[in-house]
Order: structure tokens, then C-alpha cells, then sequence
């Protein structure tokens, strides 16, 4: 009987370990308040010209330092979503919107719209293609975020991308 408690213990933990590190997404989703769903595959991203961008630390909340990402290359997110037409036809109330980013994990961040259209965060919120010498299809958390401007950048660190919901404050 105890051999099989440990077995059952042994079971979960690898689970539970496994699921840890399997905050992948090979695609991502963005819907919500838009005229029209906009998909991109890993194939659609790798379409787009990607610029170099500097060396970040991941530091986390409470702004120690994770570790470096280095050999990065990047879209702008602001860019990859430039078809995106939100569910409103005066432009003034667009800032009423904004965008909620969900991980394969459910961890979610939010931008606002002006945040990303309409501010210096948005030329540094990047989709990553390519992380420490490794190419989106082989980095382990595929779709990722990073905004190397923000103060703690773990915090909007995604990893596993899998789906952008456009909301708006009621
Ligand atoms: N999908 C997903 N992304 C996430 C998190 C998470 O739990 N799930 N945690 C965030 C937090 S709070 C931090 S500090 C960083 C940690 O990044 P690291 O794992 O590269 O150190 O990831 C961020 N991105
Ligand atoms: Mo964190």
C-alpha cells in the first residue's frame, strides 16, 4: 500500500512538474471586441522582419534578477496586429480599449490600447523570433513577449502566448 502511495506521489509531482514547463504555444488568437479574428501561426510570424534588439535582464517582481535574454530578435507587437480593427467607429474611443494578452498557463497581462498604439511602449513591446541563438520553432516557450523598457520586465514577460482578448472598461 505505501509502495503505491509513493507511486501515486511520484505520479503527480511529474505531472505537476511537466505541466510547469509546458507553457508553449505554437499559435495565438485575437478576438474579443474586433470587426474580425486575426490568427497567427508560427509560420505567419516568421513573415515578418524581425529587428535585433539589445541584450534584457528578466528581472522579477520584486526586481531581482532572473536571468539575461540575449541573441534577441523581435516584430513589434504594434506592428504584427496592424489589421486589427476594434468594434468602435469613433477613433476618440478607442481609448476606452484594451488588450488582454492570455498565456497556454492562463497567466494573463493587460496593455491598454494607448498603450500600445499611442505610446513609447508600444516601440518596445516585442513578439520574440529569436532567443539566445535559438529560432522561434525551437525556443521551449515559443510565442513570447518582452518589453525591455519596463522596470521589472518579468512581469510582461509572456511566455506561451496563446490568445489576445480585446475588452473594453464598461
Ligand atoms: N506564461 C507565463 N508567463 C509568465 C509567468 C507565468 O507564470 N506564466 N510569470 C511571469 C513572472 S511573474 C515573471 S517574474 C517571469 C519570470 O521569468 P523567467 O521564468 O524567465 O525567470 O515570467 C513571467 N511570465
Ligand atoms: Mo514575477
Amino acid at each position: 500500500m505505501k509502495r503505491l502511495y509513493t507511486l501515486i506521489l511520484v505520479f503527480f509531482s511529474v505531472t505537476v512538474l511537466a505541466q510547469k514547463s509546458d507553457v508553449t504555444s505554437d499559435s495565438f488568437i485575437v478576438t474579443g471586441l474586433v470587426k474580425k479574428e486575426l490568427v497567427f501561426s508560427l509560420a505567419d510570424i516568421e513573415k515578418y522582419t524581425s529587428n535585433s534588439i539589445s541584450d534584457v535582464t528578466i528581472t522579477n517582481h520584486m526586481g531581482e534578477p532572473r536571468g539575461t535574454a540575449t541573441k534577441l530578435t523581435g516584430i513589434l507587437v504594434k506592428d504584427i496586429l496592424k489589421d486589427l480593427e476594434l468594434q468602435e467607429q469613433s477613433p476618440k474611443l478607442f481609448s476606452e480599449f484594451y488588450l488582454v494578452f492570455v498565456a497556454a498557463d492562463n497567466y494573463k497581462v493587460v496593455y491598454s490600447w494607448n498603450e500600445i498604439f499611442n505610446s513609447p511602449t508600444g516601440d518596445n513591446l516585442y513578439l520574440i523570433t529569436s532567443r539566445d541563438g535559438k529560432m522561434l520553432k525551437d525556443m521551449e516557450e515559443r510565442i513570447l513577449t518582452l518589453t525591455p523598457t519596463d522596470f521589472k520586465t518579468g512581469r510582461r514577460h509572456i511566455k506561451g502566448l496563446s490568445k489576445i482578448i480585446v475588452e473594453r472598461v464598461d
